[in-house]
């Protein structure tokens, strides 16, 4: 008896070795420790023993069964542990460290237009959005840029069909603005713009414009100054100075180029600003009446003004960028930095 009990000791650590699951353990069990298992016939056995024999044998298959029954609890954890990843039951191991999730972005041209419309969001103008193909009345003639004007050139511009394009300035938003509501208007408006520029270190023939334009009555260009003043002092900082110089828009009359004082210097003169002091940076101007025409605005009684800018130029002179490319080559060492 003694013999058999010891093959079925090494019989059932082998099987719980070899066991890979908890069905494996399940059918361990039932072999050995069940109602009809290996160990039950032998204790049905210890009857058909002498007396001093049934105890002794008796004693070792009761060790034997609780031997057993450990050894199962045992290796039941082992593979519990295996299965989960972890000592603690947790699903995974919580001592090991943690993989770092990417975490995603707007782009910096998206953060810059979001910057220029909060701060003439603060100045009460709201922000509006309009489609990318456009006609060439929206595009150019409510703007008083008529067919023989330069800027009409097909070179400049993509023609998708016959008086069809992509629009080449987010003006024609305005225009759709105007058509629809009466003064006063507060707007901005932003987006693609496309132009046929060769690609070098400033021009991309994809940009991004933020336009503005208010209409009142009575409406100044000292009101121009004062806004584009606040505007440029938040978006490069309180000491910055503008400069104010007369320039031509068909759109606008009187006209102007606005330029701040060179970030980099502060207006000595330096590389950045080509010696002058100064930085162009958007352009700006009264609403000609002929585009109030266009919208049937009345030109004697609403005056207005409009500005534009190129976000990449924006984004370049306050992030320190010196090509425009890196904004659309997607590199991530690039794009992580903002
Ligand atoms: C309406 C009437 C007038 C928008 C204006 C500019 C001056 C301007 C350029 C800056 C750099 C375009 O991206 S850029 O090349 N823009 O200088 N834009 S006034 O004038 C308008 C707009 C809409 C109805």
């Amino acid at each position: 008896m003694q013999a058999e009990l010891e093959e079925i000791r090494k019989d059932a650590r082998e099987k719980l070795k070899e066991a890979k699951d908890t069905a494996d353990i399940e059918r361990v069990r039932q072999k050995f420790l069940g109602r009809k298992g290996v160990l039950a016939r032998q204790m049905k056995m210890l009857g058909t023993l002498a007396p001093d024999e049934k105890r002794a044998a008796g004693k070792l298959a009761n060790e034997l069964k609780e031997k057993i029954s450990a050894q199962l609890s045992v290796r039941l954890e082992e593979l519990r542990e295996v299965k989960s990843g972890g000592k603690d039951g947790a699903p995974f191991d919580v001592t090991l460290p943690g993989k770092k999730q990417p975490v995603g972005k707007l782009h910096p041209i998206t953060q810059t237009i979001i910057l220029i419309e909060k701060i003439f969001g603060e100045l009460g103008f709201r922000s509006v959005r309009g489609p990318e193909i456009e006609t060439e009345f929206y595009n150019f003639e409510a703007l008083n840029t008529p067919g023989d004007h330069p800027a009409r050139d097909e070179q400049d511009s993509f023609y998708i069909d016959k008086g069809i394009l992509l629009r080449t300035q987010t003006s024609p938003v305005q225009i759709r603005v105007m058509e629809r509501e009466k003064p006063p208007v507060r707007i901005v408006a932003s987006g693609k713009c496309f132009r046929r520029d060769a690609t070098d270190a400033s021009h991309s023939p994809m940009f991004h414009q933020v336009e503005g334009l208010l209409v009142d009555e009575e409406v100044t260009f000292g009101d121009l100054k004062g806004v584009l003043g606040v505007f440029l002092e938040r978006m490069f900082g309180a000491d910055v100075k503008t400069r104010f110089r007369p320039d031509f828009f068909p759109f606008t009359e009187p006209s102007a180029d606005v330029s701040i004082s060179c970030i980099i210097c502060g207006g000595k003169g330096c590389s950045s600003c080509g010696g002058s002091g100064w930085i162009e940076i958007l352009g700006a101007g009264m609403v000609d009446p002929e585009v109030f025409k266009k919208v049937n605005y009345d030109p004697e009684k609403y005056v207005g003004f409009a500005f534009g800018m190129g976000v990449e130029r924006i984004a370049m002179l306050k992030y320190g960028i010196n090509d425009i490319r890196l904004f659309f080559e997607n590199d991530m060492r690039f794009l992580s930095q903002f």
